[in-house]
């Protein structure tokens, strides 16, 4: 097992999901790669007392965002303000706990991004040159990016953007695309190529100083590792400013930059700079205290995203970070693969997308599953290695016979039984036998195995420990039979559930991360706090898991805390998701 001892060089964690488009609702597939691994992650660091500061935010520039409003006759600033407002909302339903949610559209992220530019450019990293860009005639206007469809030269799908190809991936130059057309509504004009003076960021330049770097980090995913080589090995300039109006304008005194953007992909990271910035005005009215997140080497940088924003993670940003000089660099990397949909009706697992309108977004199953339901699941199947299924079946059975069945039906048979045979009190323990000791054992040798798991990024492995410490606790339980020793044996009753009591404390600690509210509701019963750090630091919380409650230590009446799922419910919600209601 490959331990990532890591961590120990820094004081300070910086954790960073990415920026969804403020373009569309967030679905469930966005949650399972890069956004609930990031929140178990932060949740457990804040636990364990040390510094840590999680930033995200919405992605608000690019031409997905305009022609959306060109389709829906509105100005882009209207869409973006819909989703964002949205997606805000629906990640802090879920417990997704940023310590910000950012927008691109600030006027400080200009600057931020303003800076990086000029940066790179005053270091000779972005030339300019001429491209043949498609141009539509009748507008009048450069048709960057997803303006332009035509088929793919490479694999012949129809619906290929202008230089690149959703369906295979390729990537080409505007000429080779095959019977171009605009994609602007009421443009019936035939594309033609023109020239157009564009800005380069000249990946070649860091070529050396990136694959270096990647050497060092063999504890890297393969899937990032992989990637990220194969992009390294081949680097070639990447047009970074687009003919547009919506996004950050291009800080030169140059007149062919002033119709012309910066490319949302160099934009959007430096997002997570821009938010950090934010967050260090709001919290301390301290317009330097992001330097030591990003400047500080004691800073450990952690992206999690999705597979296919490695390259512009593992590559691209930290080749303009590694242009600033003193920036750090991402010491993490964590990408998931991809959350497909099981189809009861083909039994076949498909890709979650718009247009096949599979997807389930968070606001829709908020609406009738609780959050903790939805983490448990996405947890226990998330994409780590390879893709999984969002599977209606599984999702019932795994929460309802995981969740429900093992850890809620412990913590409940142990606490109402407690609480009624002994007022309500943690009981005296007498002597201590064999399997109460295994038992008390268990707690930390789980504390110590989920903390593990979470250290190296495994978080299905990290909820299975969990649910197993849940497991021995019953087994426990039905060997030691407190219900039917409760008539024979008082004292001894006292000891099984003493002991019992210590696990369910244990499992209130250890759930924590991962479900919130259950932990929450379980820390209310237990009458022990739930003390979680923060971008300062406290506390190490998760040493306290293995500390025993005291005998006489009060309870309250204990809350169902994961209710069941019910099979006909079920199969109504996944009836209406076939049906592309789940939005
Ligand atoms: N908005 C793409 C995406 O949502 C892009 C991520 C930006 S992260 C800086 O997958
Ligand atoms: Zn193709």
């Amino acid at each position: 097992m490959s331990t990532d001892t890591s961590a120990k060089r820094f004081t300070r964690t910086l954790v960073t999901s990415a920026l969804p488009y403020a373009n569309g609702y967030i679905h469930l597939g966005h949650i399972a790669g890069a956004y609930l691994p990031a929140d178990i992650y932060v949740r457990f660091k804040r636990m364990r007392g040390e510094r840590v500061l999680y930033v995200g935010g919405s992605d608000e520039f690019g031409v997905a965002i305009t022609i959306t409003a060109l389709k829906e006759n509105i100005p882009p600033q209207a869409v973006i303000d819909r989703y964002h407002t949205a997606n805000a909302d629906a990640f802090a339903r879920l417990g997704i706990s940023y310590d910000i949610y950012g927008r691109t559209s600030w006027p400080l992220h200009a600057d931020t991004t303003q800076a990086f530019f000029r940066k790179l450019h005053a270091a000779g990293a972005i030339p300019a040159q001429e491209m043949e860009l498609w141009y539509s005639p009748q507008l009048d206007k450069f048709l960057p990016d997803r303006y332009v469809k035509g088929t793919c030269p490479k694999c012949g799908y129809a619906d290929a953007n202008g230089d690149e190809c959703e369906a295979c991936g390729a990537q080409y130059s505007a000429r080779d695309l095959v019977s171009p057309r605009s994609n602007i509504p009421g443009d019936a004009s035939s594309p033609e190529l023109r020239a157009s003076r564009h800005w380069f960021l000249d990946l070649p330049q860091f070529a050396e100083k990136l694959a270096a770097w990647l050497e060092t980090h063999p504890e890297w995913r393969a899937n990032v590792r992989g990637i990220a080589g194969g992009w390294v090995g081949d680097l070639r300039p990447r047009c970074i400013t687009r003919d547009l109006d919506w996004g950050v304008p291009i800080p030169l005194d140059d007149p062919d930059a002033a119709g012309k953007r910066i490319y949302v992909w160099f934009d959007a990271p430096i997002g997570y700079v821009t938010n950090t910035r934010q967050w260090g005005l709001d919290r301390h009215g301290d317009p330097d205290a992001w330097v030591p997140w990003w400047k500080d080497a004691e800073t450990r940088l952690i992206h999690f995203i999705g597979k296919d924003n490695v390259p512009f993670h593992a590559v691209i940003f930290p080749s303009m970070l590694m242009g600033q000089g003193d920036y750090i660099l991402p010491d993490q990397v964590v990408a998931n693969e991809y959350l497909n949909v099981f189809n009861r009706r083909t039994g076949q697992s498909e890709k979650g997308s718009k247009s096949k309108g599979n997807m389930i977004s968070v606001d829709w199953a908020l609406g009738h599953f609780s959050a903790d339901s939805l983490r448990y699941y996405l947890c226990a199947v998330a994409p780590e290695s390879k893709d999984a299924d969002f599977d209606w079946d599984d999702f019932m059975n795994r929460y309802n016979g995981e969740l429900c069945d093992v850890v809620g039906n412990f913590v409940h048979r142990s606490l109402t039984m407690t609480v009624k045979n002994f007022d309500e009190k943690v009981p005296e323990a007498g002597e201590f036998e064999a399997d109460d000791v295994a038992m008390l054992d268990a707690i930390g040798e789980h504390a110590e195995g989920v903390a593990e798991s979470l250290e190296n990024f495994r978080f299905r492995q990290g909820i299975e420990r969990v649910v197993d410490l849940g497991r021995k606790a019953n087994v426990y339980f039905d060997a030691r039979q407190p219900w039917v020793t409760r008539k024979t044996d008082l004292p001894r009753t006292g000891t099984t559930l003493h002991v019992c009591c210590q696990v369910v404390k244990a499992l209130c600690g250890l759930m924590a991360p991962f479900l919130p509210d259950g932990a929450k509701t379980l820390a209310g019963t237990l009458g022990v706090p739930l003390p979680g750090g923060g971008p300062d630091g406290g506390p190490d919380a998760w040493a306290e898991i293995i500390t025993r409650l005291p005998a006489g230590h009060p309870l309250a009446p204990p809350q169902v805390l994961f209710p069941k799922l019910d099979k006909d419910r079920i199969a109504e919600l996944a009836e209406l998701h076939e049906k592309g209601l789940a939005k």
